[in-house]
């Protein structure tokens, strides 16, 4: 295929900013040089936007948010717009990791407002499903994957398959050291390709990156990223370490 591949390091909520400023310096010099055609990306607290975003001026690295509120401005209290996370140097945004959907209530209907109003203002949204354990365990995991990207992303409107970025994260799989095997990875990532080719029709979806998230590590993701429909890892844990997180792009 002609995708590019995404290795997406999240953060989630670690590094304050003189940490946040130390791994960026890090990581920059770490993939100095490297250049094997992966596109790198980092998702820092949104507190450390600004000062991530000014260390990695001049290098390929790019820069995403966590989370955002589709309002364009107003009272809504601790919130941040598309716009605030353009203005912080963002080209990415992740939206609806099981972690806001599940401590924060966030719901499919929320997520599709998401989507929508980060490609109105030209950034990536990094759209995350999966299901639980539960649902793994009935068997009826696909169905419950395809259901969540369908909610979540009808009527986003797309031109451009580099306009949008999917995560499989099986929740069971989140940081418990339980990875999915590649072959789990590959038949649902393979799963919402189809769901894209329904929402946005089959050329479209045969560009835009699927990628697998859960406990990817330097040790599985050569595996991984070897499989036709997986095109990248958005990594947790592993992206805490400058080391880790620089081999994952060279094994890719
Ligand atoms: C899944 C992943 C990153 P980890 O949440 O989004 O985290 O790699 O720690 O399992």
């Amino acid at each position: 295929n002609n995708r590019t591949l995404l290795i997406a390091g999240n953060w989630k909520m670690n590094n304050d900013v003189q940490a946040a400023a130390t791994l960026a310096d890090e990581l920059v010099a770490a993939l100095d040089g490297v250049d094997n055609g992966v596109e790198v990306l980092v998702c820092p607290p949104t507190i450390d936007l600004t000062t991530v975003a000014a260390k990695l001026d001049g290098s390929a690295i790019k820069l995403g948010a966590q989370n955002v509120y589709w309002e364009a401005a107003g009272a809504y209290t601790g919130e941040s717009s598309c716009d605030m996370l353009k203005s912080a140097g963002c080209t990415y945004c992740i939206i609806g990791h099981s972690e806001r959907r599940d401590y924060f209530h966030e719901t499919d209907e929320d997520q599709n407002k998401k989507a929508k109003a980060l490609v109105a203002a030209g950034l990536v949204p990094v759209f995350c499903c999966g299901e639980p354990l539960e649902v793994r365990e009935a068997g009826t995991y696909v169905e419950h994957v395809v259901a969540q990207v369908k909610a979540g992303l009808e009527g986003l409107e797309i031109a451009d398959p580099a306009q949008l970025v999917v995560a499989y994260e099986p929740i069971w799989a989140i940081g418990t050291g339980m990875t999915a095997t590649a072959d789990d990875a590959q038949e649902v990532c393979a799963a919402v390709r189809e769901a894209l080719a329904d929402l946005f029709g089959a050329e479209l979806a045969s560009g835009i990156r699927v990628l697998y998230g859960g406990s990817a590590k330097p040790g599985n993701i050569a595996e991984l990223t070897a499989k036709p429909d997986v095109d990248g890892a958005l990594v947790g844990g592993a992206s805490l370490k400058a080391a880790d997180f620089s081999q994952m792009v060279v094994k890719s």
